[in-house]
């Protein structure tokens, strides 16, 4: 019994999250310092559900547990579903140490990746941004901490996440062929000792089972050609009608940014009238989030209708 709770204060338990090919297989492989999880170069997600391996014994380190996670962001994926999957790994994993949220240093985020700030909060809470660690793959080209520094900084999506998680970010190497990837694997296992607190700090989020529902009650509605914003603020509104204010109370990132940016043009478009009377909680919440951030017009772009409408 002595011996269990020794390893298991010893244990550190992290999750992958990303987009498909941005390397969390490579990097949960890293970390354990062995193949276990399948990697490979594909346009289509290899890894298609929660996964979790262990590393063995070494005296030196904590034991990882690591749970791989499906891509995000895969055109072939419906995103509820996606979302849900992710969402399990905190029940196969759980009370993580560790979110990792991998990025590739060598492939440009997409316009989905600026909603990561945004699907992260709706799948696990504002919680999981004390626990969030933002990881570049394929980072050995960087000659220093400043050059890698003025890279991230170059795209506002990147600086905004590496800002909610606290300036917490680095550049890894998983490549064996090169030879500084034990130095960024050794700032990676650094940095979840210092996120967790040295083990003793973990994620631990006592509404996740209403964001499941509110995740999994939305299924019906969603339609792949509504923009990825429109679904988004239906599903932060049906959470801001489930849980409490202090405990749901931010509008969606994203949604702050297109206000702050003037409304039009910021990339997703809201969806079209016609497709928002089908979905009357959409309607609702596109109304609660314009209204709220005191929105004039809203451009709608959604199934080929463009037109202006009013929330209040
Ligand atoms: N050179 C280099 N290649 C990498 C690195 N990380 C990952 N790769 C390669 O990138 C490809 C995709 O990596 P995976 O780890 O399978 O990506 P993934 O995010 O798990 O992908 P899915 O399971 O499809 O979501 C593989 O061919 C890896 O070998 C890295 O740091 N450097
Ligand atoms: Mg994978």
């Amino acid at each position: 019994m002595e011996y269990l709770m020794a390893s298991e204060e010893n244990e550190r338990r992290v999750i992958l999250i990303g987009k498909t090919g941005n390397g969390k297989s490579s990097t949960g492989n890293s970390i354990l310092g062995e193949k276990k999880f399948e990697e490979k170069q594909s346009t289509k997600s290899v890894t298609s559900g929660c996964e979790v391996h262990r590393s063995i014994d070494r005296n030196s380190r904590p034991r990882y547990v690591v749970c791989d996670t499906p891509g995000f962001w895969d055109a072939d994926v419906n995103l509820i579903d996606g979302a849900l999957e992710v969402q399990r790994s905190v029940k196969v994993c759980e009370k993580p140490h560790a979110f990792i949220l991998v990025f590739s240093s060598t492939s440009r985020m997409t316009q989905d990746e600026k909603y990561t700030i945004d699907l992260l909060r709706i799948m696990f809470g504002e919680k999981v941004f004390d626990n969030c660690i933002v990881v570049f793959t394929r980072g050995s080209d960087f000659k220093d901490a400043a050059d890698f520094e003025r890279f991230w900084k170059e795209s506002p999506v990147a600086e905004a996440l590496v800002t909610k998680c606290s300036n917490r970010v680095i550049n890894i190497e998983n490549s064996k062929d090169t030879s500084n990837n034990k130095e960024g694997l050794d700032r990676l296992l650094t940095m979840i000792e210092e996120v967790s607190n040295g083990g003793r700090k973990t994620y631990n989020y006592l509404w996740l089972n209403s964001h499941t529902e509110v995740l999994a009650n939305y299924r019906k509605y969603y339609d792949a050609d509504v923009p990825i914003h429109t679904h988004l603020s239906a599903i932060a509104n049906g959470l801001g009608r489930t849980l409490k204010s202090n405990i749901w109370k931010n509008g969606l990132f994203v949604t702050a940014a297109i206000v702050a940016t003037g409304g039009v043009g910021y990339g997703a478009g809201i969806a079209g009238a016609a497709v928002v009377r089908s979905i009357p909680t959409i309607a609702t919440a596109l109304g609660t989030v314009a209204g709220s951030a005191s929105i004039g017009v809203v451009l709608g772009v959604g199934k080929g209708i463009i037109q202006r409408m009013k929330f209040w």
